[in-house]
């Protein structure tokens, strides 16, 4: 089994109920059980596009899928919440699931990039994954908790709304 970090967020249709039900999906997924979940944030959009405000969390999982099988059932759940792509770069979303790490993998092919290649920049990925993991090593990048001290006084418009 392979630890692996999963980035979840929403801001359309009902953001707090799509994250509590990818996480159940998660849980469900084949080989896969959900071994920690941090609370729900309520971000600022990042990336410069006007939009409702989102909710963001960070799970945890046990595995035994393959990154790009993991990958897959990622981009599945997303198209059972409703998520269609449309190409617009960070616009709203009614489920977004990004795999932030697999294990100590470095992965860099068409179809997938672990450890995510903005998670490091990410006040709203790193809040909630140094909830549940602050000492995690982030290949090619350092501890979770060193990561966040570099973002935290430039992006603090987060706070936790629940569970
Ligand atoms: N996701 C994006 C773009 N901007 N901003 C916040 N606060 N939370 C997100 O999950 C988010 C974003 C693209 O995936
Ligand atoms: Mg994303
Ligand atoms: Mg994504």
């Amino acid at each position: 089994m392979v630890s692996a970090y999963v980035g979840l967020g929403s801001n359309l249709a009902a953001p707090g109920d799509q994250v509590e039900r990818a996480l159940r999906e998660l849980d469900a997924l084949p080989q896969t059980r959900l071994v920690a979940r941090s609370r729900l944030y309520r971000t600022a959009p990042w990336g410069g596009v006007e939009q409702p405000d989102f909710i963001n969390a960070v799970a945890e999982l046990a595995t035994g899928l393959d990154a790009h099988d993991l990958m897959r059932a990622l981009l599945d759940i997303e198209y059972r919440a409703g998520r269609r792509r449309n190409g617009e770069r960070n616009g709203p979303r009614v489920l977004d699931l990004d795999l932030l790490l697999y294990g100590d993998a470095q992965i860099a092919d068409a179809d997938l990039q672990v450890p995510h290649p903005r998670l490091h920049e990410r006040a709203f990925v790193l809040v909630p994954l140094a909830e549940i993991a602050p000492d995690l090593a982030v290949p090619g990048q350092g501890a979770v908790r060193s990561l966040l001290a570099r973002v935290e006084a430039v992006e603090s418009v987060m706070r936790a709304v629940g569970a």
